[in-house]
């Protein structure tokens, strides 16, 4: 049949559209990288066994949600430098070459910290000792990897509630200019990689005061800051939006970026809070305190998923000043929230489930962009 002019007209078009329907991505295709990779990067914490690669079908869900990387405990300084004279890389170039493997960006946590302290730096007393041994720690890391971890966390949690300076053997050997030191050592071991100050509970308006006031400090003595860490550890209401948001403001007020670096969201309650829960009628305390373990009610997944898209609206709110977003793990079953601050509970923090699921708050954070389009 030969086809006239209209009728060609038509049938090209109908071929061409359905054609672009067959070829058009379908919605479960678009992971949650992709979603945002206009905003910022979202990123993970990876543990040991999924830095080696352990599992492949956890490996590529990481590289195909995920834009970023953060090392949840090799890096810290038990593990790169457990005594004075040794390094100890083997995790670490494998957490490296993790991440330029499936091209992510890669960030280093944490350098100067006094959790997860190599004991040898513990007894350190004197400023002389001090300075030498964060010469040391932070040139030879932070050389090692130059041009190839992205970001540092240069000084992790050096606050107080109140917003002063925690008792630290950083401070108390070398006193408040430890900070410094610190940045002026980690920009010249790697003069371009971002440089971040990381902490939690920054929405509390004096600890957010002190890191301001810090911050500050460190740009007029010629340090150079590129970043404030907040880490996000939050429940279904508090943090406030509203003191989220003003964390943002202050923060960028200052010239430098917003990562949110460690975000999880516990659903259970904390033991400061609950009343009546007698310490001495333990299986009930235990039930009061470890309400779910078996399933997360519908209820509560519905209200993380709201809580995780009220959150992301925000950060989309004010994606011009945040770099990064990311998550403290990969899924709920290797969160540390189900150990803290009580042993053994369930807890359902993160976007995938116990079995690498999407779960409700995943789909939402995801449809929050889609909306958008
Ligand atoms: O998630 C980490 C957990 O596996 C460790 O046992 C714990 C030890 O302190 O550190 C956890 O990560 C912390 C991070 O390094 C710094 N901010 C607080 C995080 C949660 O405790």
């Amino acid at each position: 049949m030969k086809l006239t002019k209209p009728l060609f007209i038509l049938v090209t078009v109908l071929a061409i559209s359905s054609c672009t329907k067959i070829y058009k991505k379908p919605e479960t295709a678009v992971t949650i990288k992709e979603a945002y990779k206009e905003n910022f990067y979202i990123g993970t914490a990876l543990s040991q066994s999924q830095i080696e690669e352990k599992d492949p079908m956890v490996t590529a869900l990481i590289s195909k949600e995920f834009n970023s990387i953060t090392p949840e405990n090799i890096m810290k300084s038990m593990f790169t430098h457990p005594e004075q004279d040794r390094f100890d890389f083997k995790l670490s170039d494998k957490y490296v070459a993790f991440g330029e493997k499936h091209n992510m960006f890669i960030h280093g946590h944490t350098l100067i910290w006094h959790s997860q302290l190599a004991p040898w730096m513990a007894q350190i007393k004197d400023s002389t000792a001090m300075a030498d041994m964060m010469t040391n720690h932070i040139t030879t890391i932070v050389s090692k990897y130059k041009g190839r971890i992205n970001s540092w966390d240069v000084v992790n949690e050096a606050l107080n509630e109140d917003g002063t300076l925690r008792k630290s053997v950083f401070l108390n050997s070398y006193g408040k200019d430890f900070l410094t030191l610190a940045f002026k050592l980690a920009a010249k071991a790697d003069p371009k990689t971002d440089l971040y100050y990381n902490d939690y509970n920054l929405c509390n308006a004096k600890k957010r005061k002190g890191a301001v006031d810090m911050i500050k400090n460190l740009q007029k003595n010629g340090a150079k800051i590129d970043g404030v860490g907040e880490q996000g550890h939050w429940n279904l209401t508090s943090p406030s939006l509203d003191e989220i948001e003003q964390t943002i403001l202050d923060f960028s007020a200052l010239g430098i970026k917003v990562a949110f670096t460690e975000l999880d969201i516990t659903v259970l309650p904390s033991p400061w809070d609950v009343v009546g829960a007698d310490v001495n009628q333990k299986s009930e305390a235990n039930e009061k305190m470890n309400p779910y373990p078996k399933v997360l009610p519908d209820s509560v997944q519905q209200q993380l998923a709201a809580r995780y898209e009220a959150i992301f609206k925000l950060f989309l709110k004010h994606q011009d000043k945040i770099s990064r977003v990311t998550l403290w793990g990969v899924n709920d079953g290797q969160s540390w929230l189900n150990d803290w601050p009580i042993r053994g509970r369930t807890n359902y923090p993160l976007l995938f489930d116990r079995e690498f699921k999407p779960k409700e708050a995943y789909t939402s954070v995801l449809k929050l962009k889609e909306a958008k389009k």
